[in-house]
């Protein structure tokens, strides 16, 4: 962690000298992830760690975002302003070297600090290669500085521009449309990542500013109880089941006794079945988990089991509860901070510090532990939560049981209701999943049998976010699901047995067809995490209207795609007829085939979740019960609802 005194080990020639940035500018993917919507917003990412950084060293406590008129992007912090001094070795101002150098800011020498970082943690100098014009602002020494930069290369010498009466950096930069796909800037995406940096550093204070006309707003995030307010923020539009959250943070020092760590923990219980637990080392989320996450869990499951047992809970002969029992309902943030951070896996979201298994475990077992002995009633209420959930689990073990033998009966069986394809290579065939017996006959009719099954789905499907387990595995749509698609549920959940790589959610393109996909996506993201992970599920784009005139016969998939057709064919004259489909059923075979199943001319949507807060956010308000949240929500999150095509 940074300390104060470490400021005056620095100077310039800390910074190490690496590279160029043309490798940058050549392979932008290796050093942002990639060039899409993802690595542009990761370049305010970038900047703003930089900011955070200062503010966690204790000199910095208001970060400014603003995307301007014309999608460029200014970072504002006040902190001590980026330093100026002369590199000894290559004889320009640090901030310059900051941002041409690859690796610069001491990062891997040594001695320097970086305790925040964006999945890659690069800096500034990559921002600078992938952007047309950057242009640096500092207060320092009661002057203004300033420097400009272009794709990588400085522009203009560092110049003084005036007089300062405070301290700060200020970054300006114009993303290059030579390097990514679009430049145009998503204020909800930024949002909810400004959020979380807030909520994960308490104290300081982050505005974002949208200044494009037509979309101008503001908002700041604050949040001087860190954590504790995250928790608090994910429980909004639950029912909790006690009324504290549950909060701690310690330090402690690393065996060689040099190296400090922290780890905050926020927790409270909900009446829900499934659980939420985001992990976060220096503020990376790690979706992978890690050493951070398993002393956690072992700590919860331990320090309840030993209160359960001393209180009676548990008789001495009962088993006891498993991490599932004590995690059912759960919603819970970690964050550990650390000098040197391991990311390990593919995608470099796991942590990989060994010596964090520990000290997060011990930590967490005293401080619950004492949270149980201070606080009996809202120990009461969480242990009949995790006893009751210990309970259904055995039920749904015996119901999971029923299934098994009767599988082993009658040898695989597959449902009746599904026409399976001759096919068996998974990897070429997919099954749709029809809404309604009397479309799904049509599309039995008019698939491709080779490489086509499809399940018909009666009416709505369970809600399995109001249900647990063994109640989900009674429902005869939900165990056809499972038997066709092969792979099991829940923790036996196996993607290797999935006999279908595309899984296709095919219902009308009306009030009740969204509501049966987004049943379906909230049963698959809840037990079936590997199918919406892996991309195996996608959408099926029926047309909303067929336009004819004459021979020429056209099929439209949204209002504005209609409007357009519609002015086409009426330029020649002629009576156009207009058929408007309210239904999948109202469709011949033939006609579902050629406008929504043939592989040539068909478009899917892929369903895809990257950011588990916000996907657990999304099937909470929009399946839970509580209908202001769930109405603000649809206002306020209408981007990630148009994505997942709900
Ligand atoms: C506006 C855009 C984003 C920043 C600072 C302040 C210092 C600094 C930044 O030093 C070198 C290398 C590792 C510590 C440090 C100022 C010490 C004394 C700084 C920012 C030094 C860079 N005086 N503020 N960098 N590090 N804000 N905002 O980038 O060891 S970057």
């Amino acid at each position: 962690m940074p300390t104060k005194d470490k400021e005056q080990q620095y100077d310039a020639a800390q910074i190490q000298v690496l590279e160029g940035l043309e490798p940058v500018r050549r392979r932008p993917g290796m050093y942002i992830g990639s060039t899409g919507e993802k690595g542009l917003h990761h370049l305010v990412y970038e900047i703003v760690d930089n900011s955070i950084d200062e503010a966690l060293a204790g000199y910095c406590s208001h970060i400014k975002v603003a995307i301007n008129e014309d999608n460029s992007i200014t970072v504002e912090d006040d902190g001590r302003g980026m330093p100026v001094d002369e590199h000894p070795k290559l004889k320009k101002p640090a901030v310059e070297v900051i941002h041409t150098v690859l690796h610069a800011g001491g990062k891997f020498g040594g001695g320097g600090y970086k305790v925040s970082g964006g999945l890659h943690g690069v800096g500034a100098s990559v921002v600078n290669a992938l952007s047309t014009k950057m242009i640096v602002e500092i207060q320092r020494n009661g002057h203004i500085y300033e420097q400009e930069y272009s794709r990588g290369k400085t522009q203009t010498k560092l110049t003084i521009v005036g007089d300062a009466k405070r301290t700060g950096s200020k970054t300006t930069f114009w993303p290059d449309l030579e390097i990514f796909e679009d430049t145009v800037y998503d204020f909800s995406t930024l949002e909810s990542r400004l959020r979380e940096m807030a909520f994960l550093n308490k104290g300081i204070k982050i505005s974002l500013e949208d200044k494009r006309p037509g979309s101008k707003k503001k908002e700041i995030f604050h949040y001087e109880g860190g954590l504790k307010e995250f928790v608090a923020f994910q429980n909004e539009a639950k029912e909790t089941i006690h009324p504290d959250i549950i909060y701690f943070e310690a330090r402690g020092k690393e065996k060689n006794g040099s190296d400090d760590m922290e780890c905050e923990v926020a927790m409270q219980y909900t009446d829900r079945y499934s659980e939420l637990i985001l992990s976060y080392a220096n503020n990376i989320n790690t979706t992978d988990g890690g050493y951070h996450l398993i002393g956690f869990r072992s700590a919860l499951t331990r320090a309840f089991n030993d209160y359960a047992r001393k209180n009676k809970f548990i008789k001495d002969t009962d088993d006891s509860l498993s991490g599932d029992d004590v995690r059912e309902g759960l919603t819970a943030v970690i964050s550990v901070k650390l000098t040197n951070p391991q990311f390990e896996g593919q995608t470099k979201a796991k942590l990989g510090n060994s010596e964090m298994r520990g000290f997060v475990e011990s930590t967490t077992n005293e401080y619950l532990t004492a949270f149980l002995q201070e606080n009996p009633n809202q120990a009461k209420m969480i242990l009949n939560k995790c006893l009751q959930a210990s309970r259904a689990r055995e039920a749904a073990r015996k119901a999971r049981d029923i299934t098994r033998k009767n599988s082993l009966i009658d040898g695989l069986s597959l449902p009746g209701k599904l026409a399976d394809c001759s096919e068996k290579d998974p990897a070429l065939s997919e099954i749709f999943l029809v809404e309604g017996d009397s479309a799904g006959g049509s599309a039995k009719q008019g698939r491709d049998r080779a490489r086509q099954a499809v399940l018909p789905l009666r009416g709505k499907i369970l809600n399995v976010e109001k249900a647990r387990l063994d109640r989900i595995l009674s429902s005869d749509e939900i165990k056809n699901m499972i038997t066709a698609f092969g792979c099991g549920i829940g923790d036996e959940f196996n993607i290797e047995k999935l006999r279908y790589h595309k899984i296709i959610i095919m219902t009308d393109a009306d009030v009740d067809g969204a509501h049966i996909r987004t049943l379906l996506l909230t049963f698959f993201y809840r037990y079936m995490t590997p199918l919406i992970e892996g991309g195996y599920v996608y959408a099926a784009q029926p047309p909303l209207f067929r336009d004819k005139k004459g021979k020429d016969e056209r099929y439209t998939y949204s209002d504005k795609e209609q409007a357009k057709v519609l002015a086409e064919m009426k330029e020649t004259g002629g009576k156009i007829d207009i058929q408007r489909y309210k239904g999948l059923g109202e469709m011949s075979f033939q006609q579902l085939w050629d406008t929504t199943m043939d592989f040539k001319t068909r478009t899917l949507v892929q369903i895809t979740l990257e950011d588990t807060a916000a996907a657990d956010a999304i099937f909470t308000t929009l399946m839970g019960d509580k209908v202001p949240p769930r109405r603000k929500f649809i206002e306020d999150n209408a981007k990630y609802v148009k994505n997942l095509d709900i």
